[in-house]
């Protein structure tokens, strides 16, 4: 490692200990080292296939085979995977309080499976189903089968994730507001940091005087405003900081 990146981890390792109400928001980066492809970058989702026919309200009335047949590739995907130090290392700052919670953008449900409990999805999550036309919910514990129908009207049903064009679920984002207030440091790990409104949530933190501390492997509009950007593999660079911190 070359001084630059010791001082930096140093710093970081300061501001984690001294923080007063630390919180994380994590993006796809996080869950690349568990096998979880990425949306963005060369060997991202976007790069083989077109957001715009498969993450779309309009993609999945004009084809709702298509979109159900790539959740459910995703769905068997994610199924081998598991958890990774990153994921594990947040869990145990959980435990320990030094976290007090994760805005997480990705839908794996790898941090729940990891055992974080204070867990804000703002993108929803693959595991879960909800009707085009009604209130009916479901969960899923395998691959879904084929365009899954709603037991109580018998229209589709769909994954309950936030595709292009959607706002956000209000009761999440009402908690997530409330966490960016409280919070005084924000930890920014393996996201681009390109879609919004996530986006702006460290922003939101910055303007309140609170600090960023980034956590990636390539530079992102977030990280000039970043107090230390930590260049790396995120499954490599929480258990180091979390070394260093005990
Ligand atoms: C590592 C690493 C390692 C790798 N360690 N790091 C024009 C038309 C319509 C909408 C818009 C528009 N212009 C703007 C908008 C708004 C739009 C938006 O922001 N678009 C931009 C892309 C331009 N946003 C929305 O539409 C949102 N809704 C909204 O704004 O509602 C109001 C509205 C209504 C009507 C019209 C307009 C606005 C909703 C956004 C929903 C995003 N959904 C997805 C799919 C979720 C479901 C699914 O998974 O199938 O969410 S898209 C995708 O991007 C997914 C992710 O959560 C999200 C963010 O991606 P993330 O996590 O940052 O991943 P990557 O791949 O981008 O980056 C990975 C990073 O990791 C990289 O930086 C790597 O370097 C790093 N990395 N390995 C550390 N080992
Ligand atoms: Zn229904």
């Amino acid at each position: 490692m070359i001084m630059q990146d010791e001082l930096s981890i140093k710093q970081a390792t300061n501001i984690i200990k001294q923080s007063k109400y630390l919180i994380a928001m994590t993006g796809a980066g996080i869950s690349r080292e568990s096998n979880v492809p990425t949306f963005r970058g060369a060997d991202g989702l976007w790069k083989q296939y077109d957001a715009m026919q498969l993450a779309t309200p309009d993609a999945f009335r004009a084809n709702p085979q298509l979109v159900w047949e790539w959740y459910s590739w995703r769905q068997d995907l994610i199924l081998k995977c598991s958890p990774n130090p990153a994921h594990e290392t947040l869990v145990k700052w959980e435990q320990k309080g030094y976290l007090k919670s994760i805005i997480t953008q990705n839908v794996d449900g790898l941090h729940r499976r990891a055992g974080s409990h204070s867990l804000h999805e703002v993108h929803g999550n693959l595991w879960t189903l909800k009707c085009t036309s009604c209130d009916y919910h479901d969960q899923l514990d395998a691959p879904a089968v084929g365009v899954p129908i709603c037991p109580s009207c018998s229209n589709h049903l769909r994954p309950d994730v936030v595709w292009f064009g959607e706002n956000l679920n209000q009761e999440i984002m009402l908690n997530v507001y409330s966490e960016l207030d409280k919070a005084d440091v924000c930890m920014v790990i393996g996201t681009s940091a390109l879609v919004q409104p996530a986006a702006s949530f460290p922003l939101l933190v910055r303007e309140q005087g609170g600090l960023i501390i980034e956590v990636n492997i390539e530079e992102t509009p977030l990280t000039p405003l970043a107090t230390v950007h930590l260049r790396g593999k995120a499954g490599e660079i929480l258990p180091l900081l979390d070394k260093l911190i005990a």
